[in-house]
């Protein structure tokens, strides 16, 4: 490879002169310099100096089967020699899209049948906004296209991902959001529930967040519900075991559709293939995206319930709306191999019965009972440490974020990768990781955690 030839020091010349990054502090970045990352195997991430890392985020919550698949490189190279690209506008389609359409019919929820493609998260949370109000107004209700959302979801970056989403920063630099778009309180009992206040109890005030805001709307002005299962960027928030049922309801009683964002849960993270299956709920649409190709290539898939894929199809005539790289057939050969993947390997099926348990079992006996930490929960392999001042009050320390990101920067240092998001550390690992790799993680979180006490309390 031609960086070979280039020194670190060289890279991050170049990057800082010529590179924007996303999520980034530029003067910031600049001063420190980028860490280059040059090669991957199985969970470890491998740094320019040499320095192995375990990837405790699957890359960004995406390389669900690990680093170095090559039947993936494979099968890319493959369908590039054979047909590196073809669109699905003006009647045409390619095999591996249609195949790969139908696989995803295969493993998502029985009243979901159909699948619009796209290459990122959040421009098929584009595609959903705009399908679920173009239904309402084939439906002959116009006036029924007000989405509610929650208080510090992530939905994407693009304006109507950040319009859905419920993040006040990324709101604040918008300079004007998707009209009609409401958040409402997120189900994230360590903050939000009132001491004493049961964890069903509190399911069922957060679900009634909804309703109100559907009885204030009024029913008739209210398209959907958009949620993430269990919110990811946000911090890992697993929401009480009754509230999504109990969302499910109030979603039918006024019928108001339900849109789940699966672009971090999808594929098998929290032991079903989607978490609407392990929630045991049926939505009307599933954003999917990330580890649909394990992160290999860039591509994401909306799925569309028989609901609302009926009306579009038989009421619909044209909808006006898709992208270049919609079913590309590259990035859908390597969906369809790395899906084979999960299910030959069993992975779903691992992190259900095996590695997911283990996994929360660790974190609440090794983890949870340092100084530094006042919670730890986990779901399948997605997994939170909040970080306290004071186990017991819950006080965080000051500024807000601060001390997360000494955990992490040590975690780091000590071959550990984690993300720090506000006072929550997160953790979603390859789902490859056996109870081994997840021993040599709490080891390397707990010498981060024990440097991290000694920084913020020496
Ligand atoms: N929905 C959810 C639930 C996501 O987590 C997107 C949509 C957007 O996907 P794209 O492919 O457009 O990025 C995401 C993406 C983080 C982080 O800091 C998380 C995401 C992206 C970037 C950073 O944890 N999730």
């Amino acid at each position: 490879m031609t960086y070979k030839n280039y020194s670190l020091k060289q890279l991050q010349a170049i990057d800082a002169a010529h590179h924007l990054h996303p999520f980034t502090d530029h003067k910031e970045l600049r001063q420190a310099g980028s860490r280059m990352i040059v090669r991957a195997d199985g969970s470890y991430i491998y740094d320019s100096e040499g320095n192995e890392i375990l990837d405790g985020m699957a890359g960004l919550w995406c390389v669900s089967v690990g680093y170095g698949r090559k039947e993936l490189a494979e099968v890319a190279y493959e369908q590039m020699l054979e047909l590196p690209y073809y669109n699905s506008f003006f009647k045409c389609a390619t095999p591996t899209s249609v195949l790969l359409a139908k696989k995803l019919a295969e493993i998502a929820p029985e009243n979901i049948n159909q699948v619009f493609f796209g290459s990122s998260g959040s421009e098929s949370n584009d595609t959903a906004l705009r399908l679920v109000r173009h239904f309402w107004a084939l439906e002959g209700k116009p006036n029924k296209n007000r989405i509610i959302s929650r208080k510090n979801a992530y939905h994407g970056s693009t304006v109507a991902g950040v319009s859905l989403g419920g993040m006040e920063l990324m709101h604040g630099q918008l300079g004007g959001a998707v009209p009609n778009i409401v958040h409402v309180m997120m189900p994230y009992a360590f903050e939000v529930a009132e001491p004493g206040e049961s964890e069903e109890a509190f399911g069922l005030r957060a679900a009634k967040s909804v309703e109100d805001a559907i009885l204030e709307a009024g029913a008739d002005n209210v398209a959907a519900f958009i949620g993430e299962p269990i919110m990811g960027a946000g911090g890992v928030k697993i929401p009480p075991a009754n509230y999504w049922k109990e969302i499910e309801r109030i979603c039918r009683k006024y019928d108001v559709l339900l849109m789940l964002d699966e672009v971090i849960t999808g594929y098998g993270r929290t032991g079903s293939w989607f978490a609407a299956q392990t929630y045991g709920i049926k939505p009307d649409t599933i954003t999917t995206a990330k580890a649909l190709t394990s992160g290999y290539l860039p591509l994401s898939a909306l799925l569309v319930g028989d609901r609302v894929a009926a009306t579009l199809v038989e009421k619909g005539g044209e909808f006006f709306h898709g992208y270049t790289y919609a079913g590309h057939p590259v990035a859908c050969a390597v969906g369809l191999r790395n899906i084979e993947i999960i299910e030959r390997e069993g992975l779903v099926e691992r992190v259900r019965t095996d590695t997911g348990p283990y996994f929360e079992q660790q974190l609440a006996e090794r983890i949870s009972g340092h100084p530094l930490v006042g919670e730890t929960r986990a779901i399948g392999l997605m997994g939170a440490i909040e970080i306290v001042k004071d186990k017991d009050t819950r006080e965080r320390f000051l500024p807000s974020g601060s001390a997360a990101v000494v955990v992490r920067d040590h975690a780091i240092a000590n071959g550990m990768m984690l993300r720090a998001t506000g006072d929550t550390m997160i953790l979603s690992p390859p789902l490859i990781w056996t109870r081994e790799t997840i021993d040599i993680a709490c080891d390397r979180i707990l010498k981060a955690l024990d440097l991290a006490l000694a920084d913020l309390k020496g």
